[in-house]
């Protein structure tokens, strides 16, 4: 079997010739647009919902390029979310995945633009039908997709943290708001395989359930190495929470403690698996590495 890394690295290359393939340049003036969405998506990142999506659909013996092209719009919504974030009104950051971020490459009006097509790109993608031939599957895909990205989802949970630096959050605040804010877009990723390989009731609960922890303690672990982490090896500023004064699980908890709780929640993640063989293993695996990530 391949490691954990090698596997992580096939699915960062695979990705990337897909990402390539399915964002084309055109000649008009829309082509700098197209540059910015490709200067946004391709060549970086972890590639952490991309791995999550192939490694849950082999589960179900699901069709490897449908699952590649699900793949490839779910990280297109987490660029996007990426390139807004880093804008001026956002968190007005200049860095972002070891580069200048979208809008201090190109300009501001571009990088919004930039998100708003990745993010119609991704549902594109997801209604084509070589994403999966039934179209009770591609619909089921672009709802729960939807809902993890809109305003019940990732977007709620922007303007939640946009808020959070005028109120006093406690543990539960911050657990929901950072469920709303990257929970549920990882937590799609899971699904995204079920819904393909159309996974019975339980299993589908199963990887809910892990990704719920594997969400949690991803966040856990980014508050962790924006208190600890080096600007080199992140790729992104840190000390970023601390200079906006929000309430984050280290804030709340001190260092140790959040340790603590993200170690226990990657150990409960693997848990979840055990209705699964040893196909899961690369799964079980991605829940110790979003904890000892460096980046
Ligand atoms: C602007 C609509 C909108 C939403 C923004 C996801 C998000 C919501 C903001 C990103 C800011 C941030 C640092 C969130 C913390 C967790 C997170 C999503 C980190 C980035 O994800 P990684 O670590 O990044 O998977 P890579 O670059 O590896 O893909």
């Amino acid at each position: 079997m391949e490691s954990f890394e090698q596997s992580l690295a096939t699915v960062g290359r695979q990705l990337n010739e897909e990402l390539d393939r399915l964002l084309p340049l055109s000649e008009g003036p829309e082509r700098r647009l197209q540059e910015a969405m490709r200067y946004s998506s391709l060549d970086g990142g972890k590639r952490l919902r991309p791995f999550l999506v192939l490694q849950s659909a082999q589960l179900f013996n699901c069709t490897p390029s449908g699952a590649l092209q699900v793949a490839a719009a779910i990280e297109m919504v987490h660029c996007y979310s990426l390139v807004h974030d880093d804008l001026p009104a956002m968190d007005d950051d200049d860095l972002r995945r070891g580069r200048p971020t979208c809008h201090k490459a190109f300009d501001e009006a571009t990088a919004i633009l930039a998100g708003d097509a990745l993010l119609t790109k991704a549902f594109e993608i997801l209604a084509n039908i070589h994403t999966h031939s039934d179209p009770n599957v591609r619909c089921e895909l672009i709802s729960e997709l939807a809902l993890a990205a809109g305003d019940r989802g990732m977007v709620g949970g922007q303007m939640f943290d946009l808020m959070a630096g005028d109120l006093d959050l406690d543990v539960a605040a911050v657990t929901h708001l950072q469920t709303l804010k990257t929970g549920r877009l990882i937590s799609f990723s899971t699904q995204a395989g079920a819904i393909l390989g159309k996974a019975p009731w339980q299993q589908r609960q199963a990887l809910k359930a892990y990704a719920h922890d594997l969400g949690l303690a991803f966040q856990i672990a980014d508050d962790l190495l924006d208190v600890e982490g080096d600007v080199a090896a992140v790729g992104k500023g840190v000390g970023k929470d601390a200079e906006a004064g929000k309430g984050t699980f280290v804030s709340l908890l001190g260092v140790e403690r959040a340790r603590t709780q993200a170690d226990m929640l990657w150990r409960q993640a693997v848990q979840h698996l055990d209705c699964f063989d040893e196909r899961a293993d690369q799964l079980r695996q991605a829940a110790q590495f979003v904890v000892e990530r460096k980046a």
